[in-house]
């Protein structure tokens, strides 16, 4: 029985390849120092799945930077403005794509379907001459076999390629991206030339858009790409990777009978369907490589359930044409569990990490080969016993607090324009308030602070004193520059959501769970492992102490549901809503306590929910549903004169619109500077939005300090499409990653413009 792992994380145990990168660009070390570090992690990852008795061990799934980038960088698409000299790709035009440089700033980064994960964009137009660029897939091909490790070297598949990139500049509206299919099929083909010359005997094209919603003529691009490929491809077996969801019907169909294909990698995890349409129609003869082990989340596998569900297919497919797998790439959970010293042994028993889930697939193979570890066996049913009914995990009121929620709606008794006119009349702000989203710099002082407390080098004392003094500059600060609704600048927080999830129970943190995220930059979400309540008021104590030191409104500042979930590893053993709900109710007594502090505005940031979006439009609804009732449940027991603020990242709003209108909170603040137009236009095409908006009026994440003159004329813009009562005047998003330097001038021209406005108005 055969084993396969999709794809491994690159950035190491303890974030090795991030720290080596960036002290490379820092010139503070050679391209053969860091060369050094990602040559050894490659090798100590071969090694490991070697170990583990993986048969099928991917190779090229180890990135400098990001897969696709590698993909655009081996067919030579590097656009124009990067000089290339049409020689093999080095470091320099590649982390110029990645990262910009002294003269051109970088290729465009979205994210990676329904991932926290980031990719460099293609930017392809019909000038792009492609040629091979780049080595790379060759090279870690034989890297891995001098070591003594045969591999399947992972692609990008050129038709994914293609669908994940964006037209060029000048041809936006008219290009057709799968025409040049034609184009970058010959570079394959010159590199599976190389490959069969060096040995492989497989290869794995990863075209996971075959989850997403495509049309019929998308489709048709995957028959005609591999029918082109098949005799480059003969001698080799060709393995069609897709994840994150099931296939659906017709796609499934496609992909099953494109020729010169051996095997089929599907997600058995998320791809609820998948199951069904594999027992009623896997052609015979293919290999299913079956993604049992969660590549998504940082659980351990339920290596019993695994095994009756394997046992099946297996009499479907057949013995020697079944391989056990992970799900997707494991890129985009924790690296390894070995090192959390801080876990308790319990918690840890309930968890997986990559290098964990390697030996979870490894396992499950050799049990189906009758070679079944009983030990290892036993050790995780047990666990996976004690995760059932541990008392950590279940909390009773909370379960039905959270479940009479469901089917119910929950909405403040008053409109909103109503709630605004009681909530005028007690703020009695001016027109075009200013205000901003939360958090000011933090500086090396301020982290030095929380670090010492945390390590208990400091007193609390001494902690209350050291913030209390950040916070009264905060306040003065924003008293100087007249801005109207303030803030505190939350400088005792360290993240907006594990600062709430190490109050609320049912929360875990690790040392070292950290996921990339793009390039260098990796998160470490908190994991959910049980029912979530709130023991006691995390905001009150601080806001409270803020909002005494001025006569000014001081924003109660809370990060919402949905976006702590979405920020998180979120159990398995219950629906997602299901966890929404709680965490919902816990921020609601949060906002509720907030208000009978004092707190007479209090903003709720739901950054991340545009995030969560399902994969496939046809689970927009459900999703939206829940995740805005879940945002509404936080404040439907505050008064009328209580004014709700939310603040969203991303400005790509016009399909959820309707949602966010349902919100129904008082005020919105948006991150939109980077694309005016886009959010605008969907108020220029009529839709009403009766309630507070603040779209960005300045990019908080370049150092470049706006003029009062730039700002103005944005909000000239807004006034022409919105209207004059209900627009506010913020930054784009909070100023935590920002020099002083840079947020004084800013903020000074922002109130300048505001007042320029109000004053001609
Ligand atoms: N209140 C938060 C801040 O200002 C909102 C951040 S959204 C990514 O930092």
């Amino acid at each position: 029985m055969a084993s396969h792992i999709v794809g491994y994380p690159r950035m190491g145990p303890k974030r090795e390849l991030k720290f080596a990168l960036e002290s490379f660009w820092d010139g503070k070390s050679s391209a053969e120092d860091l060369q050094t570090v990602a040559a050894d992690l490659r090798s100590s990852i071969w090694k490991q799945m070697a170990d583990a008795g993986i048969k099928y061990i991917p190779s090229n799934t180890f990135s400098y930077y990001d897969q696709v980038l590698d993909t655009t960088t081996m067919l030579g698409a590097v656009p124009p403005r990067y000089n290339w000299n049409g020689v093999e790709i080095g470091f320099d035009t590649y982390f110029s794509m990645a990262r910009g440089n002294a003269s051109v700033p970088a290729m465009e980064m979205t994210k990676w379907f329904d991932t926290n994960y980031h990719y460099i964009v293609p930017e392809l137009g019909p000038e792009v001459k492609f040629s091979y660029a780049s080595h790379k897939a060759v090279n870690e091909y034989k890297e891995a076999k001098a070591l003594g490790v045969d591999t399947v070297p992972v692609f990008v598949g050129p038709v994914s390629y293609l669908l994940l990139s964006k037209p060029a500049k000048g041809v936006e509206k008219t290009f057709d991206l799968l025409s040049l299919l034609d184009k970058i099929l010959p570079i394959y083909k010159e590199v599976i030339a190389e490959l069969k010359e060096a040995g492989a005997t497989w290869i794995q094209f990863d075209e996971a858009t075959l989850v997403k919603d495509l049309e019929a003529h998308q489709l048709q691009a995957f028959t005609k790409a591999y029918t082109d490929l098949e005799s480059a491809c003969s001698g080799l077996n060709v393995l069609v990777a897709t994840y994150f969801a099931d296939v659906p019907a017709d796609a499934f169909k496609v992909l099953t009978t494109l020729p010169g294909v051996t095997g089929y990698t599907f997600d058995l995890v998320r791809g609820e369907k998948t199951l069904d349409l594999i027992k009623t129609s896997f052609p015979s003869g293919k290999y299913l490589f079956a993604g049992v082990v969660d590549g998504r989340n940082i659980w351990a596998n339920d290596l019993a359930g695994s095994l009756v569900v394997l046992e099946s297919l297996e009499a479907i497919v057949g013995k020697d044409k079944l391989v056990v797998s992970t799900s997707s790439s494991l890129q985009h959970t924790a690296v390894d569990l070995v090192n959390e010293t801080k876990l308790d042994d319990e918690i840890k028993s309930w968890l997986a990490f990559a290098a964990q889930k390697v030996v979870e697939v490894g396992a499950l193979a050799k049990a189906l080969a009758g070679q079944k570890d009983e030990a290892f066996f036993a050790a995780n049913a047990a666990a996976q016993a004690s995760r059932k009914c541990s008392p950590r995990v279940t909390n009773e009121a909370v379960q039905k607090a959270a479940a009479a929620l469901r089917g119910s709606d929950h909405r403040r008794a008053t409109n909103v324009s109503a709630r605004l006119d009681a909530q005028q009349k007690k703020l009695n702000l001016p027109i075009l308030p200013t205000t901003t989203i939360g958090s000011f710099p933090q500086t090396i002082e301020l982290r030095r602070v929380r670090r010492e407390y945390k390590a208990k080098k400091i007193s609390e004392e001494d902690y209350v004193k050291a913030i209390k003094e950040e916070i009264f500059k905060v306040v003065q600060l924003q008293e100087e520059l007249d801005i109207d609704v303030l803030v505190h600048g939350e400088p005792e927080r360290n993240d907006m959501v594990e600062y709430f999830g190490e109050q609320l129970s049912g929360f875990a943190f690790t040392a070292n769970g950290w996921v990339q995220s793009y390039g260098s930059r990796c998160v470490k979400p908190p994991i959910i492992y049980g029912d979530v309540s709130r023991p006691k008021a995390m905001t009150v104590f601080w806001s409270t102490m803020a909002q005494e030191m001025t006569k000014r409104p001081m924003k109660g500042m809370l990060t919402g549901p949905v976006t702590i979930l979405n920020w998180s590893f979120v159990r398995n053993d219950q629906p997602r809503f299901e966890t929404c709900y709680q965490i919902a109710l816990a921020i609601k007594d949060e906002v509720e306590d907030l208000e009978k502090a004092g707190i007479t505005v209090i903003q709720i940031d739901e950054a991340a929910l545009r995030e969560g979006l399902p994969l496939r439009k046809a689970e927009h609804a459900f999703y939206l549903d829940w995740a805005v009732h879940s945002f509404r449940i936080t404040n439907v027991g505050v008064q009328d004169t209580t004014q709700i603020h939310t603040h969203m990242c991303y400005s790509n709003f016009n399909d959820i619109i309707h949602s966010i209108i349902n919100m129904d909170a008082d005020v919105i603040t948006i991150e939109n500077s980077r694309s005016d137009e886009k959010l605008l236009s969907v108020f220029r095409e009529g839709v009403k939005y009766g309630a507070g908006i603040g779209p960005g009026v300045y990019d908080i994440h370049s150092p470049r300090i706006p003029s009062m003159e730039e700002i103005h004329d944005r909000i000239n813009k807004m006034l022409a499409v919105l209207e004059t009562n209900i627009l506010w005047v913020n930054p784009d998003c909070g100023l935590k990653t920002r020099k002083y330097a840079e947020v004084k001038p800013a903020l000074e021209n922002m109130v300048a413009a505001a007042k320029k406005l109000r004053a001609a108005l």
